[in-house]
């Protein structure tokens, strides 16, 4: 069983934790270190996006070494198994029924409280992943930046201050487990999971991916976390990556 979290490095601010974590690999660090820091100066979104964070909110990388049946295609796996855990996270520390949609984003009502951003790099012919979190906890998200959707945080929607460590050790301890799971052949468990929780499966939606557009049913998720995607002429077509939009 792999632990993680044992080895926190924590930080008033930096501009990345993913960026930090990345550095931290080729210093040679070991799997299950964590990187949290207050604020992030310079936060990613996926493709060169923008992350807002303030104080208030948490951020956080942590360093993974994939083994057993977490390899090739099936690292496909870590990114919606990592929305499932910071969804089942925010859900025990505040009540909030929250869902998922593809691949990763934490929803309330189509406001997103939590992105993930899952980065994958080879040190000495090793495979590592970087899995960045970002929760909207305590933080106001709704002024003076620059959203392409709604955003909402735990606070907006409950009113109630959250104590931000025990958000993170529930967190870990969720990505603990998914993590333990999808490495010891029960990777058909995590997606499952990730279905019941899931607001994209029946519905109609965009796929924005760089250079096209596709739009049609999502129907399923496959075995390495790919959309099943049901277009128009009944045809399936399976999405590795890109945007997706709700349309109704
Ligand atoms: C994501 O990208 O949702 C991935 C976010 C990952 C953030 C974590 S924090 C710790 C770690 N270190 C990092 O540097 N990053 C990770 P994407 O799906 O591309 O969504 C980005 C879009 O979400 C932006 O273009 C904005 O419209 C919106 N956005 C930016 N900041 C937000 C926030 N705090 N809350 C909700 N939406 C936000």
């Amino acid at each position: 069983m792999t632990e993680l979290g044992w080895k926190i490095f924590r930080m008033d601010e930096v501009d990345s934790t993913n960026s930090f974590a990345k550095e931290l690999i080729t210093q040679s660090v070991e799997e299950g270190c964590l990187v949290i820091s207050d604020i992030q100066t310079g936060g990613k979104g996926r493709m060169d996006r923008k992350w807002e964070s303030p104080k208030g909110g948490l951020w956080l990388s942590i360093i993974l070494k994939p083994k057993g049946e977490l390899v090739g295609d099936r690292l496909g796996i870590i990114p919606l198994m990592s929305g499932c855990a910071a969804a089942r996270a925010i859900e025990a520390i505040s009540g909030l029924t929250t869902r998922v949609k593809w691949p990763n984003d934490v929803i309330i009502n189509e406001n997103k409280i939590s992105g993930i951003l899952s980065e994958s790099i080879v040190h000495n012919r090793e495979r590592w992943v970087i899995v960045g979190i970002g929760i909207n906890v305590n933080n106001e998200v709704q002024d003076g930046y620059e959203f392409n959707r709604s955003p909402t945080s735990i606070i907006e929607e409950t009113g109630n201050n959250t104590d931000l460590r025990t958000l993170e050790v529930q967190l870990i301890c969720e990505m603990e487990r998914f993590y333990n799971m999808a490495q010891s052949g029960k990777a058909k468990g995590v997606l499952d999971e990730w279905r019941q929780m899931a607001d994209t499966l029946g519905r109609n939606v965009i796929i924005n991916r760089i250079g096209d557009e596709i739009i049609g049913k999502a129907v399923d998720i496959d075995e390495n976390g790919a959309l099943v995607l049901e277009l128009e002429d009944g045809s399936l077509e399976v999405i590795m990556a890109g945007d997706c939009q709700h349309l109704e």
